[in-house]
């Protein structure tokens, strides 16, 4: 059933990062029957669909994107029933669930793996495997049978003594690539896909989905200072991939069943996210998209850091809005767990202006077309850990970075400053629940410290005042359901060019919204080449008694008298 007014449109997603929202047995790790304790939050809130990170089973790696088994739960966060119960209590208060979907790779714990490694096993093609480069002795430096860097640093190739050859893994040699041109892995991966939507699960969120089908592994590419190549372009957006989606729909039967897909993809731009997400195409909903996160780096390497640009982030985001404009859809977030925490990034976490610019960081984003995605903490504007020492850190990827550059010489303060501005752990903090010592989020040792401003920023706080960044995001989430403009409305960019506005209107019909945004601290006058606003109605604002002077980081959404 094709449906142009997917349930989607007007819904807000809110995702849980499992091992940092609650923990209900003391271990100091976050789990299932913590988010239980924890659903009748999500309802006041409003949030429509729950993305849960990933709680397979797993070695924890790379904390559960590494799955060494799809179909059951890890023991850290409970078990198979704790997960129904949680899918029913969702479901209870209107909620849908949607889980994690890691198929690009495996753990190399997963059964399928450890078979793999036997060259006469019946699942011997199910990985890339390739021998060493000519004229190279397999396992010595510089064998590997290409360029092709991992995703976290280092060759993308590990050789397997047991198998006598290399296998491909784009992320750490603990997550082997999956062979998705083998019709058997496909057919495995839809199975355990169609079991979990019996279970009750609404969707998925398919993790670099669009590296199932690769352009390579064939050639070398470009190679870095290291000698290896990290171009995502390299290997993303395969020959096969519009075909490998539209199949994994119809054989899940994804449109049918009125399912929730959100696919992430590094390496695309708005043509090609429309080429995945138009309805006719029958392959995503909607997908999550990188280049408006990469406005504050210098070069394809996310540690090299440059000044965010407004004007910049505004093309970006606007290219989308009018590439998406008559068909696909987009998925709106400025912060996950993957990314630092989007006040301290885009906003400005200090005492003065944390609240206001974490409020006018929502209403920018709320306000455009597409699926917001709220990251656990940014509801009350929750900060950057502020980590110093590399002692405090506990993700792959900022380790092998900081084992790396100081490998190349590069000094340890620099590289611990370009960590503590762009580290996964920034946005793994726990949850803050509360003032007390374990935040409320444990009462253990934390497995990631907690930040140390938990006694201001925790959610007892935000809801005793009614002009947090909490009550903020319950206003911007019920406006989507209840403003068919904000839903469909077009939109178009105003001031494209001013770096401290961002300010844009959206109409459907004869109703029209007007968001002006200071994404500054300072006072901004109100700008000529905007709408009047004589009429207008103030449907709502960061600040008390706005004026004709947009104070520092002040929002406001206005809907404009009809004509
Ligand atoms: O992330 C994919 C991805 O592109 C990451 O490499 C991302 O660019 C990086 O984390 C930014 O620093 C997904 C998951 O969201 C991530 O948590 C996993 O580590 C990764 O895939 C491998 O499964
Ligand atoms: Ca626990």
């Amino acid at each position: 059933m094709m449906d142009p007014m997917a349930w989607w449109h007007d819904a807000v997603a809110y995702q849980i990062y499992p091992r940092s929202f609650a923990d209900s047995n003391g271990d100091g790790i976050g789990d299932l029957r913590g988010v239980l304790s924890k659903v009748d939050y999500l309802a006041a809130l409003g949030v429509d669909v729950v993305w849960l990170s990933p709680v397979y089973r797993s070695p924890m790696d790379d904390n559960g994107y590494d799955i060494a088994d799809y179909r059951d739960v890890d023991p850290m966060f409970g078990t198979l029933a704790d997960l129904d119960e949680l899918i029913a209590a969702l479901h209870a208060r209107g909620i849908r669930l949607v889980m994690d979907l890691v198929v690009n790779h495996t753990s190399d714990e997963h059964p399928w793996f450890v078979e793999s490694r036997d060259p006469a096993s019946a699942k011997r093609d199910w990985y890339i495997w390739r021998p060493a480069r000519d004229g190279f002795e397999p396992g010595t430096p510089g064998a590997e049978p290409t360029n092709a860097g991992s995703g976290f640093g280092g060759p993308g190739w590990e050789y397997d003594p047991a198998r006598g050859e290399y296998y491909l893994h784009l992320f750490t040699r603990r997550q082997p690539d999956l062979n998705w041109e083998n019709p058997e892995v496909r057919a495995a991966i839809y199975d355990m896909m169609r079991w979990w939507v019996d279970r009750g699960v609404d969707g998925f969120r398919m993790d670099v989905i669009n590296l199932i089908s690769k352009t390579y592994p064939a050639v070398d590419g470009p190679a870095g200072p290291d000698g290896l190549c990290y171009d995502v372009n390299m290997v993303a957006n395969g020959p096969r991939l519009h075909e490998f989606l539209a199949e994994m729909n119809r054989e899940v039967g994804i449109t049918e069943r009125d399912l929730f897909t959100v696919g992430e993809m590094a390496g695309v731009d708005a043509e090609l996210v429309r080429s995945y997400t138009a309805e006719s195409a029958r392959e995503l909903g909607m997908v999550i998209t990188f280049e408006h996160v990469q406005v504050d780096q210098a070069s394809a390497v996310k540690w090299d850091l440059a000044e965010l640009k407004l004007s910049k982030l505004k093309s970006v985001l606007a290219s989308y809005q009018y590439a998406l404009a008559e068909e696909g859809w987009n998925a709106l977030y400025l912060g996950n767990h993957d990314q630092p925490r989007s006040v301290s990034r885009f906003g400005d976490d200090s005492e003065q202006f944390r609240q206001a610019s974490a409020k006018t960081l929502a209403t920018t984003l709320h306000l455009l077309k597409g699926t917001p995605f709220l990251y656990q903490g940014d509801e009350i504007g929750m900060t950057n850990a502020g980590f110093t020492s590399i002692d405090q850190y506990d993700d792959v990827e900022s380790v092998h970075f900081y084992e790396q550059a100081l490998t190349m010489g590069l000094p340890e303060a620099a590289v611990l400053f370009a960590i503590g501005v762009k580290s996964r752990d920034n946005a793994r903090t726990p949850m803050c629940w509360d003032a007390s010592p374990g935040a409320g989020f444990t009462t253990g040792k934390p497995w990631l410290q907690i930040n140390a401003n938990h006694d201001r920023i925790n959610v007892v706080e935000a809801m005793s005042d009614p002009n947090s960044v909490l009550q903020h995001y319950r206003r911007l989430i019920s406006m989507r359901h209840e403003l068919a403009v904000v839903r469909d409305g077009v939109f178009e960019l105003l001031l494209a060019d001013d770096e401290e506005l961002f300010c844009f209107t959206r109409t459907l019909g004869s109703e029209r919204l007007l968001v002006m945004a200071n994404w500054s601290t300072g006072s901004v006058p109100w700008p000529h080449g905007v709408p009047d606003i004589s009429g207008a109605r103030l449907l709502l604002g960061t600040h008390p008694d706005p004026g004709d002077v947009l104070a520092g980081w002040e929002s406001r959404v206005y809907a404009l008298p009809v004509e």
